[in-house]
């Protein structure tokens, strides 16, 4: 039976990587870390953990102690480096966290698995948020592109992302990014912009709310489903050798019109419950992003199966049971 080790077990990508991974008999463990508030600290993946299917460790990226501790105990085959301060807004409130957890977490990860077994192979998570405003003249994005990220958050997942690379050559061991671009589902929280909209528009077609406040509603998202792309992680971990693969849908859309996809869905109009909020907006904003991922298609064999309309579907699907019922 492989191990596998995921850290960050209680986030959106690794609640369906988890369920992937037990699909395919893997023995799964997941990292957590001590929350003051433990009861809301695995609700993603509570039925796994009712169920004994995933066994949790306490760790944290920060402390590299913990790290060294965990990867030394389980001694995966494969370990997937999914835990990070995710949020692009937040991380210019919390720059040095972000930094610390998102950079050099990422090296205590990598330490951890080069002084225990350089073996084990690894996913790490990067992200299209390091390409910044920067795109071909093709308008795509590609594994290629120049990288000019324009948020900590950006700048943190880009220093991880090279010292991924440089491990990988110096040590040896095998290392494989993913650069996904956005990835959402029901699943996500909702201080991100597509579960926000569709959550928030559902309160308010069942009169639990009047407004949905938003920022910036010209950015441009590349959307896809996050239970699509957990299996491109597993797939880049069963390459003879490892590399670096953008994970996207090819199609890109305005937050304006995520809105009014979903607004339309539930008979709301955007002037009656849209209100716009400056303290949502970003410092710098990435405005484009549109990915091109056939490396990922020819060499993984990996495409999408949700279209943008049948993910944000599944999501106003699922707000409405919870709300409606
Ligand atoms: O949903 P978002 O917060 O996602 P963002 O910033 O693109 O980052 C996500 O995708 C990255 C991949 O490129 C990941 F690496 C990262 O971890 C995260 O998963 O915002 C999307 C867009 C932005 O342009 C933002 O300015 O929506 C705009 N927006 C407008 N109003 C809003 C809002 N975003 C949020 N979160 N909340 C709003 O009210």
């Amino acid at each position: 039976m492989k191990k596998a080790l995921i850290t960050g077990a209680n986030g959106q990508d690794a609640s369906f990587l988890a369920e992937l991974l037990l699909q395919k008999d893997y023995k799964v463990y997941g990292t957590i870390r001590r929350n003051s508030v433990p009861e809301s600290q695995t609700t993603r993946i509570s039925s796994l953990r009712d169920d004994n299917k995933i066994e949790l460790v306490y760790a944290d990226l920060v402390d590299p102690t913990s790290v060294d501790a965990v990867v030394n105990k389980i001694q995966p085959d494969e370990l997937y480096h999914l835990a990070a301060q995710s949020h692009v807004r937040i991380s210019f409130d919390l720059p040095n966290y972000t930094t610390q957890t998102n950079a050099i977490g990422t090296l205590n990860v990598l330490e951890a698995v080069r002084k225990t077994n350089k073996q084990i192979k690894i996913y790490n998570a990067a992200s299209s948020e390091m390409f910044g405003n920067s795109f071909d003249d093709d308008l795509f994005q590609r594994e290629t592109t120049p990288m000019h990220p324009v948020s900590p958050y950006g700048c943190s997942k880009l220093f991880a992302y090279n010292l991924c690379n440089n491990y990988k050559q110096a040590y040896n061991m095998f290392i494989s990014s993913g650069i996904l671009f956005n990835h959402e589902s029901y699943r996500r929280g909702i201080n991100f912009v597509t579960n926000k909209v569709v959550h928030d528009a559902v309160q308010v077609s069942v009169g639990k709310k009047t407004k949905i406040r938003l920022g910036n509603l010209e950015a441009q998202r590349d959307w896809g489903h996050a239970k699509d792309y957990v299996k491109a992680m597993w797939l880049m971990l069963q390459q003879y050798k490892p590399d670096n693969f953008v994970i996207a849908t090819g199609e890109t859309h305005s937050v304006r019109f995520l809105v009014e996809y979903v607004l339309s869905k539930l008979n709301l109009k955007f002037h009656e419950c849209v209100e716009i909020d400056p303290n949502l907006f970003r410092p710098e904003e990435l405005k484009y992003l549109k990915g091109d991922c056939s490396f990922a298609r020819k060499s993984l064999g990996w495409k999408p199966e949700y279209t943008f309309e049948s993910m944000i579907d599944e999501m106003i699907d699922y707000w409405c049971t919870k709300y409606r019922s």
